[in-house]
């Protein structure tokens, strides 16, 4: 038979460690915590968030953008919540003294209703009020401008995917964009120009497999679908260039699918339709012709 002393102290040996053990897990929760929200408070400034500057360079970029802080908000505080209360009830496990009581509860039906009420209440929140931007995003009449002015996109170009580059039609200087090829379209690959300052529209299309035009710094993202024109709004606020990718694995070369976009004021957008027009329509010939 053991002897009842060996049995007591290694009790008591284990009781320490399991407390040490509990005090342990408590701090880490706590502390998990509180490294969490202080990277989520310096993320922003370090630019871990957001591609580029960090900013969005569109309005419904902008939009989006503080969606996230609002949905990142209402996530952080109900983790600190929960991490805090799982803290102290392991803490006050570890701590408690042999003579406390311990606390018994077969559930609580006041705290089931207020857990089930209230993530519900916080869902159907965020879905009443991220309606606008989504409609924004998605309904072509609830279209704003930078000041909140409905306005409609302007039609400057045709962006067809393709494996792997992207091919842009752009109508001649003075015309609006046609649904078909004309003879004097403007072209590039893998460059795409628009003006700055006011919403406009592409028409997305593939020529073969599913690719997506996707623009990090204005939030646009889009998949392009064999045998659909997909209408793709928006604006840029800056006169400057953006990544533009694909973000659908669309085979090996997929990679190479990395392309430009450029914002202009409307003067230099004029400049560059003029000079990528003389440019390609000119076959060396004529311009000899003229110079002589
Ligand atoms: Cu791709």
């Amino acid at each position: 038979m053991a002897d009842p002393v060996e049995v007591g102290l290694r009790c008591g040996w284990f009781s320490v460690k399991a407390n040490a053990v509990g005090k342990l897990w408590s701090l880490f929760f706590v502390l998990s915590a509180v490294i969490s929200v202080a990277v989520c408070w310096f993320a922003p400034d370090w630019q871990w968030w957001f591609p580029g500057d960090g900013q969005a360079h569109s309005t419904i970029g902008k939009r989006i953008d503080a969606l996230f802080y609002l949905i990142l908000v209402i996530v952080a505080v109900t983790f600190v919540a929960t991490q805090a209360v799982l803290g102290y009830v392991l803490w006050r496990g570890a701590t408690i003294k042999p003579e406390e009581k311990t606390l018994f509860s077969h559930g609580s039906h006041s705290l089931e209703v207020i857990w089930t009420i209230v993530p519900a209440a916080v869902l159907l929140f965020i879905a009443l009020y991220q309606l606008d931007v989504w409609a924004q995003f998605r309904i072509k009449g609830a279209i704003k401008d930078k000041n909140g002015h409905m306005v409609k996109p302007e039609p400057v170009a045709e962006v067809t995917a393709r494996q792997f580059e992207w091919r842009i039609r752009y109508p001649a200087v003075g015309k609006p964009l046609p649904p078909k090829p004309q003879p004097d379209d403007i072209y590039s690959v893998n460059e795409l120009h628009v003006p700055s300052g006011r919403p406009i529209e592409i028409t997305l299309r593939t020529d073969d497999v599913q690719h997506a035009f996707f623009v990090p710094e204005l939030r646009i993202k889009q998949d392009a679908v064999a045998s659909l024109e997909i209408p793709v709004w928006h604006d840029v606020l800056e006169n400057r260039s953006y990544d533009m990718l694909c973000a659908e694995l669309c085979g090996w070369g997929h990679y190479k699918m990395k392309a430009k976009l450029f914002g202009h004021s409307q003067e230099d957008f004029d400049d560059w339709k003029e000079r990528a027009s003389v440019e390609q329509f000119d076959d060396g010939f004529r311009k000899s012709i003229e110079e002589k």
